[in-house]
Order: structure tokens, then C-alpha cells, then sequence
């Protein structure tokens, strides 16, 4: 065992090392020997009685260099009276001028988990911890890398909003590499090699936006690619609208059967979700198109995108931000789920930020939430009953709209995935921008794990890794202020840590055999970021996955404003069974969210069902 030393020689907020930088006469700080965790003496208390900003900042300047990694770990209580009220404990690095250091992301290798990528990331936020709500003891840790150009940290803590708080037990320690179960990653297994099954040159109707599904019912995939529009609201409000502006349909041949609005290159560019999915809504075994237009709801039909029902978006409601620059929503993420029957068909329609609406597939509105939006909502049956909860970035919700838990956490909910564990707990993992990455117990909220290392952008699980039970694994990534990407255990362990690059999220089940690889604009990466299937002659653009041809094996769909590529694998499959997780590929979102589960098909060939029968009797 390796001694760590603590950098933070004042973790209890006793020496005197800590100064108030910050204390308005409606905030009162004080030390505290009653509220304290087991075995701390004591800790910092913080009482406000308004809003403006309090803060602490360590004396200490510590001395630090790029690329060293470091662990900060927090013990914070909290009783805030309001859920915009928070503290947070934020790891400053400044450069040689006394700045904080801006970060600058140059080369992008795997898809970003927005719908877009920059260059410029803001200012570095690596290892913030933040919190909000009401809370007994939690110990929160937090991990980061510094970013070139960094020489000194600057430890800082402040917070805002009436309610107390109790902080302790500060802790820094160099290497955060210690607390990362690395694996020794095995050889890499011969993949097939990608083949262009497909290369479509789009025409002005290119969207970032696509959706994929057999919209004419002969048998093949098409491709609906979506534009948006920015309409100025009526009323004045800073919030950013976008609106659905074209579908076009195509086949894989890159022939029009419809387009329902006005293409315009301009529409490509998107910077949130767009509500539009493909799914068997009436069940007759052919595809429809549910979107939002001019503030409709719009069932078309997929064949020839003809208006089936259409119905009005529902009200704007402002909720907990500004969202009601027009008397009815435009509509920003759809997610299909089943809140009334066996099958799904369902579905919740939501703005942005502030507002759900639940609804069947008769278009009935049948209950509503206002909180804090995630970027897509999540769904699964956590009771078992047969029916969907939804959660809403902040509370989960049954099938009749009743709240079965909520949760205070800071930022909002950029993604999120549910799960069991290998002790078959249900599991929610989120990716909660600022405020971390959380692994809460699905049935009550309660949070079993928690990781501050970034930006928390996307988390997704997928059998991405042949060292874990089933391969199961989830892949995250931060991306404001740095992008990094992580692999997680279902126990919320981390795996693989790396500060320097984002390989993607996308699973892709390339090889058939159980193990699924991440999906970027040029290749393929594995579970522990290595480039495994190179795209031959790749162009940049965002990445989907699709059976769309061949066997049940996975094609890859990159697309940018002109061109769309297919990639396929270069042989076939040999095998007696073939991996074929269960998805809701026709939920799809920009937002990462990405829930993959085992399961195996057998093949049916002649050939193979012979081996597979002798090997029976043997
Ligand atoms: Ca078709
Ligand atoms: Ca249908
Ligand atoms: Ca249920
Ligand atoms: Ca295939």
C-alpha cells in the first residue's frame, strides 16, 4: 500500500488555511462540532438567507504541471431551501498569467455526444463538484487531469441560495490513476474489415437529424433526414427555439418518395434533438413518422408522408425557466414508450427544459410533468408491472403520472440509462452535466455511487468489454470544459479513464460474437480505445447504427450536409449463434441514453442448423 498524502492540510475548515473571499451579511459561516460524519470533528457550516454568491478559497496555492492527475474528495450535508441553491467545491487551474486555463479541442476522434463538435470547450471544469437539495452525509469524489498550460490549482468553495450547508473533509490526492480497476486490455481478435456498402450523395434537404426504418413496408431501410429552423418567438425570451423545418425520405439508392416542407441547406445544423421518430404507431405492420410541425402533432404515413392525424403541440408552460416565447410548444425530443397497452406506441413529447406531456398513440394527452428536463427522456419498466416508467431527468414516473420518486441533483440530466447490476438491483446511471455522473437505486433514487469528473455528457451501456460479465459496460464522456471518456463497471467502478480523447458511444455489434465496438466517423474503436476496423475511405459526419443490410449484424450510417456512407463488414458470419442485443433503435437521440442488452439468435442456415443439430446428439 502506497501512502497518499492529503495536499489539503486543512481538510476540516480548522487551521485557518481556508480565507472568505466572499461573505454577504445575509450569509453566515461558522465551524461545527455537533453535524458531523462518523469520525470527522468538525465541519464547515453555511447558512444563507438569500442569493448572493459566498466563497472560500484554499490559501494554499498548489503548484502543478500538465498531464499529473489528481482525486479530490468532499464530505457534504445539505439543507437548501430552494433546488436553484447550491455549493460547490470547484479545483480551479490557472496559467502562467494568473487565468483560468480555456480549453481548445483541435482533433476530434469518435462522435462528440452532442450534435456537434468545437473547438472551443470554455473554460477548463474538470473535477467540479457541485450539489443541490436536501441531503444527509454524502462523500463525493471527484477526478481530473491537468490541462496544458496549467502551473498552479487554485481550490475554491461557494455556493448561493437560502439553506445551510456542511462541508468537511477535503481531500486532494496526486494520481488519480489509483482508484481506476485498469485492465490489462487483451490482443486485439480479428475483426472483419469495413466495406462501403453504400455511398449517397445528399442534396440540400441533408440533415443531422436522421431517422431510419422501412417507411414503404417493401422489406429495405430508408433514410428520413430532418432539418431545423430557428423561429423568432413572439414573445421576447432567451431561450434558443428550434423547430422542425423538412423531412425528406430517400431510399438507399438516394431517390426522393417525399419530402414535407421547404429544404434549405441552412437547416442542416442542429444543436438539440429534433421531435421526429419512425415506429408501427397502428399497428399494421407498416412505419409511420411521428413528428412536430408548425405546432402540430403529426402521424404520417411512411410510404408517401400524407398526414394520418394530426393534433395541436400542447400549451407552453414556462415551468422553473423562460420556455414560452410562443403559445404552443414546438416540440424538442420524442421519446416511444408503452404507458397503456402491452406494446409500445405511447409516447412523451417534451420541450426543452421544462415541461412533458404523455400521450397514446391515439393521440389523447394523458398526464403532464414540470420539473427539470433531461435532454431525453428514459424509459423502462422498473416495477415490473408491464408498463413504462418515465423518467424525466429529475423524477420517475409511472404509467399514470404519479411521481414514484424525485431527486435534487446539480445541473440537469444530459443522459441516462437503466439497468441491473450482476446482484440484480435496477440501476439508473445519469450523466448530469456539471453535477457528475450518478449511479442511483432505480426504485427509490437513493444515490449508491457518484463520480465528479467533468461535464457529464452521455452514459450508454453496451457489451463493450470481454473482461466484464456479459461484456456489459458503460461508456461515458464529459464534453464542456474538457472532453474525456470513461468506462464504468454496472457497479459504477471505473475501468478505463482517459483525459485526452472521446472515442465515441454508439455500439455497434460488428463481429456478431457478443462483444460490441463504438462507432466513430472513421472506424471502430473497442472498450479500451483502440482503433480496431478502420472505414476505407472515410469522411467526417455523425454515426448511427442499423441493420440495413446482410445478416443481423450491425451497418454504420456516418452522414454529414453532403454525403451518407454505409459501412458494411467485408465477409460473413460463421458461427451457430449470432449476437443480437435487444435496443430501442427506434428511440434515438442525439444524447447518448444508449441502452444495448445481451441476446443471442440462432442461425438459420442449413448448414450451420446441421453442425448445431449433430452437436446436439454428440
Ligand atoms: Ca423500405
Ligand atoms: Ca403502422
Ligand atoms: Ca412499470
Ligand atoms: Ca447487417
Amino acid at each position: 500500500m502506497i501512502y497518499l498524502e492529503n495536499l489539503v492540510k486543512d481538510p476540516y475548515f480548522t487551521s485557518g488555511l481556508w480565507k472568505i473571499t466572499s461573505k454577504p451579511e445575509e450569509v453566515r459561516i461558522s465551524s461545527d462540532r455537533v453535524q458531523t460524519p462518523i469520525g470527522v470533528k468538525d465541519s464547515l457550516k453555511v447558512e444563507s438567507f438569500g442569493w448572493s454568491k459566498w466563497c472560500l478559497v484554499y490559501g494554499e496555492k498548489l503548484q502543478v504541471k500538465p498531464r499529473e492527475t489528481y482525486r479530490l474528495n468532499v464530505r457534504m450535508m445539505l439543507n437548501l431551501e430552494d433546488r436553484k441553491a447550491s455549493v460547490v467545491l470547484e479545483p480551479q487551474i490557472l496559467d502562467e498569467n494568473g487565468e483560468k486555463v480555456k480549453v481548445t479541442k483541435k482533433k476530434w476522434v469518435g462522435d462528440s455526444g452532442e450534435p456537434f463538435f468545437v473547438e472551443d470547450l470554455g473554460s477548463w471544469r474538470g473535477g467540479v463538484i457541485g450539489a443541490t437539495g436536501k441531503w444527509g452525509w454524502r462523500y463525493m469524489t471527484g477526478g481530473f487531469m491537468i490541462p496544458d498550460g496549467g502551473v498552479q490549482m487554485n481550490l475554491t468553495l461557494y455556493g448561493a441560495g437560502p439553506g445551510k450547508v456542511w462541508v468537511t473533509g477535503v481531500e486532494l490526492y496526486r494520481n488519480f490513476y489509483s482508484t481506476v480497476k485498469k485492465v490489462e486490455p487483451p490482443d486485439i481478435p480479428e475483426y472483419p474489415k469495413a466495406i462501403v456498402y453504400k455511398r449517397l450523395k445528399l442534396g440540400e434537404y441533408a440533415g443531422k437529424v436522421l431517422r431510419i426504418g422501412d417507411l414503404n413496408g417493401d422489406g429495405k431501410v430508408e433514410l428520413l433526414l430532418v432539418q431545423k429552423i430557428n423561429p423568432k418567438p413572439i414573445k421576447q425570451s432567451s431561450v434558443n427555439y428550434v423547430a422542425l423545418r423538412c423531412l425528406t425520405a430517400i431510399d438507399l439508392n438516394g431517390n426522393i418518395l417525399w419530402q414535407l416542407g421547404e429544404p434549405d441547406p441552412s437547416g442542416y445544423e442542429v444543436w438539440s434533438d429534433l421531435p421526429v421518430q419512425v415506429f408501427d404507431f397502428n399497428r399494421d405492420g407498416k412505419m409511420e413518422v411521428l413528428c412536430c410541425k408548425d405546432f402540430k402533432i403529426m402521424l404520417l404515413d411512411g410510404a408517401t408522408g400524407n398526414v394520418i392525424t394530426e393534433t395541436d403541440t400542447p400549451e407552453s408552460n414556462s415551468g422553473e425557466g423562460p420556455e414560452d416565447g410562443f403559445p404552443r410548444i414546438l416540440g424538442d425530443s420524442i421519446t416511444i414508450c408503452n404507458l397503456t397497452e402491452c406494446d409500445p406506441g405511447d409516447f412523451i413529447l417534451k420541450d426543452r427544459y421544462n415541461n412533458l406531456w404523455a400521450y397514446d398513440r391515439e393521440f389523447n394527452r394523458l398526464w403532464s410533468y414540470t420539473g427539470k428536463m433531461a435532454h431525453y427522456t428514459q424509459i423502462y419498466d422498473v416495477d415490473g408491472d408491464g408498463f413504462d416508467e418515465v423518467f424525466s431527468g429529475d423524477a420517475l414516473i409511472d404509467q399514470n403520472g404519479e411521481i414514484l420518486w424525485r431527486i435534487d441533483l446539480y445541473g440537469h440530466c444530459d443522459s441516462s440509462i437503466f439497468y441491473r447490476d450482476r446482484e440484480g438491483r435496477l440501476i439508473l446511471a445519469l450523466a448530469y452535466e456539471d453535477g457528475g455522473f450518478y449511479f442511483l437505486n432505480a426504485l427509490t433514487g437513493e444515490i449508491l455511487r457518484e463520480w465528479h469528473l467533468g461535464h457529464g455528457q452521455g452514459v450508454n451501456l453496451a457489451s463493450y468489454r470481454p473482461d466484464q460479465p456479459n461484456g456489459l459496460a458503460i461508456a461515458a464522456n464529459t464534453f464542456w470544459g474538457g472532453a474525456f471518456w470513461f468506462i464504468f463497471s454496472l457497479e459504477g467502478e471505473i475501468l478505463h479513464a482517459d483525459f485526452t480523447d472521446v472515442y465515441g458511444w454508439v455500439p455497434v455489434n460488428w463481429s456478431g460474437d457478443g462483444i460490441e465496438l463504438i462507432g466513430s466517423a472513421y472506424g471502430l474503436y473497442d472498450g479500451y480505445g483502440r482503433m480496431v476496423v478502420e472505414f476505407p475511405d472515410p469522411h467526417d459526419g455523425k454515426v448511427w447504427v442499423y441493420n440495413v443490410c446482410g445478416d443481423q449484424r450491425d451497418e454504420v450510417i456516418v452522414w454529414n450536409d453532403k454525403l451518407l456512407s454505409i459501412y458494411t463488414q467485408d465477409r460473413g458470419f460463421s458461427g451457430l449463434k449470432i449476437y443480437t442485443p435487444k435496443r430501442r433503435l427506434y428511440n434515438q437521440t442525439f444524447y447518448g441514453s444508449f441502452i444495448s442488452e445481451p441476446n443471442w439468435i440462432y442461425v438459420k442456415s442449413t448448414a450451420h442448423r446441421g453442425s448445431f443439430q449433430e452437436n446436439l446428439r454428440g
